[in-house]
């Protein structure tokens, strides 16, 4: 006797339909998919011209930006002349919106367009290539879903995309830290994106037990080893410009600012010097924060910043990234009308420290998970080194590695362990995480997609509930540690 109640249920939906008219444009946009193009140009860097992989939205700028209200509703057209995949690094659509190239959710074919539909969550979010070494080819762009409560703030909304480059060849890249050829280097990225799916490891095939120690590190004022910076770069980029030839945003509603970070590098962290201003942190990975103050904060491999400025007078105000370990750094130009704006030198006078957790402890989640104990407690190591240059998860590396199961329903707790020389910043597909412990420590800390793991036994306790049953990648976001073994799978019950 279901009919008369979905015979009423359809009339109600249709009194609601009738009220269509009345609501603002950006909800009825619906119906019409934004089209986003994954295709290449070209970009000149430094006055060398360069080919580049390009993520264009409708108004022809990068990435896609969504009003209050609307869906992610995006038909992406591949031109990019190969298979491509773009994931929406954060957002929690279901897991065959992901992006990520599952044998249930292959690359999409040169020439073809995928169609997706999800309601986005709101905040600083961006987009990337999960194809091989993609990424690195500058296939990434934002991804900003705005909120009414920001509209109401009627601040400036400022996005500042950061990148690393290299003239060279992304293969080039992975075969020089691998130490083959960039054939075998192309043959091994092949490999891995041609595999039906993640397979169990051999008891065999273990690539631990070796002994060389890192090459590249950099040596700390106590005598502790780390290692930074995997490649020499070429240039860094900051909204795909060098500091030779910076972008200059004119800011007007009275210097009220929201600046967008979003660290779309491959493999360089960054600190963040807004100089003489002063900012507050807001937002860490889209999710809101208990405001920071500050002027220098710490950004690792994919995370997010919403940082509040309130320009103190007009002039001009470089908003600069100095990359961990190095003097080179990228940045835009803040500057009011009339503004005269200096020469800004690309490297700074002394090389910046490495990126560290004293941001993430001070930050606290507005919307904190629920309060509750966990079902299931996971730990996970880090581990690998630079020679040979291999990352693993509890001692296995993608694709050979075996899923991490979940249960719909359960808070879910991982413990993650670094037992390496680098810090890794750790990615989850699908949910926001809460950060509840660094270093044993408990904390109330943010909630996020992305965390950075300390190196020689930094720890990180994250909670989440299991509540979008799938297959997830988890990952360090470091694209050639996870080339060369550093991925898992998270897999709920029932998901085949
Ligand atoms: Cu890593």
């Amino acid at each position: 006797m279901n009919l008369p109640t979905s015979r009423r249920w359809l009339l109600a939906s249709g009194a609601a339909l009738g009220a269509v008219p009345l609501l603002p444009a950006t909800v009825r946009a619906e119906t019409a998919p934004k089209r986003l193009v994954a295709g290449t140009g070209s970009l000149e860097v430094d006055g060398k011209p360069a080919r580049v992989f390009r993520l264009t939205g409708p108004d022809g700028r990068p990435g896609i930006t969504l009003e209050p209200g609307e869906r992610f509703a995006v038909d992406l057209v591949n031109q990019a002349g190969g298979r491509t995949i773009i994931h929406w690094h954060g957002q929690l659509p279901p897991w065959t919106d992901d992006g990520f190239p599952w044998p249930q959710t292959p690359p999409i074919a040169p020439g073809a367009t995928k169609s997706y539909d999800f309601a986005p969550i709101p905040g600083t979010f961006w987009m990337h290539s999960h194809q091989g070494l993609q990424e690195q080819g500058l296939m990434a762009a934002p991804l900003i879903v705005r909120d009414a409560a920001e509209l109401r703030e009627d601040r400036q909304d400022i996005v500042l995309l950061l990148h690393d480059f290299s003239f060279r060849a992304p293969d080039e890249l992975l075969a020089g830290l691998i130490r083959t050829t960039p054939e075998q280097a192309h043959a091994m990225a092949r490999q891995i994106e041609n595999l039906s799916s993640p397979q169990p490891p051999s008891r065999s095939a273990g690539q631990s037990g070796m002994t060389a120690m890192p090459m590249n590190g950099m040596h700390m004022g106590s005598g502790m080893a780390m290692d930074l910076n995997d490649i020499a770069y070429d240039a860094y980029l900051a909204n795909d410009r060098t500091l030779s030839d910076p972008e200059i945003v004119r800011v007007g509603k009275g210097g009220r600012l929201r600046l967008r970070i979003i660290n779309g590098a491959s493999a360089s962290q960054f600190w963040i010097d807004l100089g003489s201003l002063a900012g507050r942190v807001v937002a860490a990975d889209g999710h809101p924060v208990h405001p920071v103050p500050g002027s220098r904060f710490p950004i690792a491999i994919a995370q997010r910043l919403d940082i509040l400025i309130d320009l103190p007078r007009h002039g001009a105000f470089p908003v600069l990234a100095q990359v961990e370990g190095r003097r080179d750094r990228a940045g835009i130009v803040l500057a009011t009308q009339g503004a005269r704006i200096g020469r800004i030198a690309a490297l700074a006078p002394h090389p910046a420290k490495p990126v560290d957790n004293t941001l993430e402890a001070r930050l606290s989640a507005m919307r904190p998970i629920r309060p509750r104990r966990p079902d299931r407690v996971h730990r996970i190591v880090l581990s690998g080194r630079m020679t040979p240059f291999a990352w693993a998860l509890n001692g296995q590396y993608w694709p050979k590695i075996e899923p991490l199961m979940l249960t719909k329903g359960q808070r879910v707790e991982i413990e993650l362990v670094n037992r390496s020389m680098m810090a890794h910043p750790m990615h989850l597909h699908g949910h926001a995480f809460q950060v509840i412990a660094l270093d044993g420590k408990p904390i109330a800390g943010a909630v996020r997609d992305t965390v950075l793991v300390q190196p020689r036994m930094g720890s990180v306790r994250i909670a989440f509930d299991a509540d979008n049953p799938g297959r997830w990648a988890f990952h360090c976001h470091n694209l050639y540690h996870m080339m060369t073994g550093m991925m898992m799978e998270f897999r709920y019950h029932g998901i085949v």
